[in-house]
C-alpha cells in the first residue's frame, strides 16, 4: 500500500511537470486529490491495517497530499510566469519606431487676422458683440440713416427674405441694437458675415466678413477716432506705420472718412504692392451721425461717438500676401496649409 502511495505521488508529480496549462492541472488536482481522486481514495483501504499502523499511515498521505498540492501551486505560478513571458515577447512595442503623424487642423487666415483684431480691441477696453445675420430692415437701414429709396437699399445690391426681412449688408445693425439696448457708454467690436449681391471676383464675393467698431461717450471726438485708428494701424501693420485719412462719404457718420495705412512692404516709397500709390486702403469710418444716435435713442446733444468698418478678407489679403480673396473661400488645403 506504500508503495502504491508512492507510485501515485510519482505519476502526479511527473504528470504536473508535463502539464502545460493550468486547465490540465485542475484535472491533475481532480484526478489524484479530489473526492473520487486516487490519492483520497487511498484512506479509504486504511481498513485493511492494523491499527497501530494507521496513524502512520494517515500521515503519509496527508505528507503525500501536501507534496502534490505544492507541486500544483508551483506548476501554476510557472505556466502563469511563462504566459506572461510569451506575452511580453509578442507585444513587444519598437518605441524608436516614427510616431504616426496627427493631421490637426489649425485657424484659417480670416481667422487668425480676426483673432488679432480682436486682441488689439479688447486691449484697449472693448467688448467683442455677435448679432444675427438675418436681420430687419430697420435695423440694416432706417436706424443707420439710410432712408426709404436710398440706392443703398436697393434690391441689386441686397438680399431680401421680405420686404421687411434681409441678410444683412454690414454689422452696424448689432451696433444699432446696442445703442437702444441704452447702457452708456459704449466701446465695442462686432465682428460678422454680411452680404451683398455682388459677382465673385478676385475683391468681391456675395458673402464676406466684417468687423465694424463703435465708441459712444461723452465729448468723443474726431481726435479720439484718429489715434485709435492709428494705434490699431501700428499694432496690426507695424509700429512704423502711418495712416492718412481722405474725405469720404457714409450715410450713418458725418464727417466720413476712407483710412489708408503707409505700404508695410515699402515704407510708403512706392511698390508692386502698393501699386505705386505708397498707400494701402484698409477701412472706412466717422462721426457717427447725429440722426443714427436719435433713432437708436441716444441724445446727440449729451453724446457723440466715432465708427468704423474693416473688410476682414482684405485685412488677411494684405497680412499675407494674398493676391485673390477666392482663396479664402475654396477651402484647397494646399493652401490652406500655408498658414
Ligand atoms: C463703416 C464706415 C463708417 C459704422 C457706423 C456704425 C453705426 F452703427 F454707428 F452707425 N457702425 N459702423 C461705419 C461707419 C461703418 O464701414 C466701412
Amino acid at each position: 500500500m506504500k508503495d502504491h502511495l508512492i507510485d501515485l505521488i510519482n505519476e502526479a508529480l511527473k504528470n504536473i511537470e508535463k502539464a502545460a496549462s493550468s486547465d490540465e492541472l485542475n484535472d491533475i488536482r481532480v484526478a489524484f486529490l479530489g473526492k473520487k481522486g486516487s490519492i483520497t481514495s487511498i484512506m479509504k483501504e486504511m481498513k485493511g491495517l492494523k491499527p497501530e499502523e494507521r496513524p502512520a499511515f494517515g500521515q503519509m498521505v496527508n505528507e503525500a497530499k501536501t507534496k502534490v498540492e505544492n507541486a500544483l501551486e508551483e506548476a501554476k505560478i510557472r505556466l502563469e510566469k511563462d504566459a506572461l513571458e510569451l506575452r511580453l515577447k509578442s507585444e513587444v512595442i519598437d518605441v524608436t519606431l516614427p510616431a504616426k503623424k496627427l493631421k490637426t487642423g489649425h485657424p484659417h487666415p480670416c481667422q487668425i487676422a480676426l483673432d488679432e483684431v480682436e486682441r488689439i480691441f479688447m486691449g484697449m477696453g472693448y467688448e467683442v458683440v455677435e448679432g444675427p445675420e438675418v436681420e430687419w430692415q430697420e435695423y440694416n437701414f432706417t436706424k443707420l440713416n439710410i432712408p426709404e429709396g436710398h440706392p443703398a437699399r436697393d434690391e441689386q445690391d441686397t438680399f431680401y427674405i421680405t420686404d421687411q426681412i434681409l441678410l444683412r449688408s454690414q454689422t452696424s445693425p448689432c451696433q444699432a441694437r446696442v445703442m437702444e439696448r441704452g447702457k452708456l457708454p459704449i466701446r465695442m467690436i462686432s465682428p460678422g458675415r454680411v452680404f451683398r449681391s455682388d459677382s465673385i471676383d478676385a475683391t468681391h464675393s456675395p458673402s464676406f466678413n466684417q468687423i465694424e467698431g463703435l465708441v459712444v461717450d461723452k465729448h468723443i471726438t474726431m481726435t479720439d477716432l484718429k489715434g485709435t485708428l492709428t494705434q490699431f494701424a501700428k499694432e496690426m501693420f507695424g509700429k512704423d506705420t502711418v495712416t492718412r485719412f481722405r474725405p469720404h462719404h457714409f450715410p450713418f457718420t458725418e464727417p466720413s472718412a476712407e483710412v489708408d495705412v503707409s505700404c508695410f512692404k515699402c515704407g510708403g516709397k512706392g511698390c508692386r504692392f502698393c501699386k505705386n500709390e505708397g498707400w494701402i486702403e484698409i477701412l472706412g469710418c466717422g462721426m457717427v451721425h447725429p440722426n443714427v444716435l436719435e433713432m437708436c435713442g441716444i441724445d446727440p446733444e449729451e453724446y457723440t461717438g466715432f465708427a468704423f468698418g474693416v473688410g476682414l478678407e482684405r485685412i488677411a489679403i494684405l497680412k499675407y500676401e494674398i493676391d485673390d480673396m477666392r482663396l479664402l473661400y475654396e477651402n484647397d488645403m494646399r493652401f490652406l496649409k500655408q498658414f
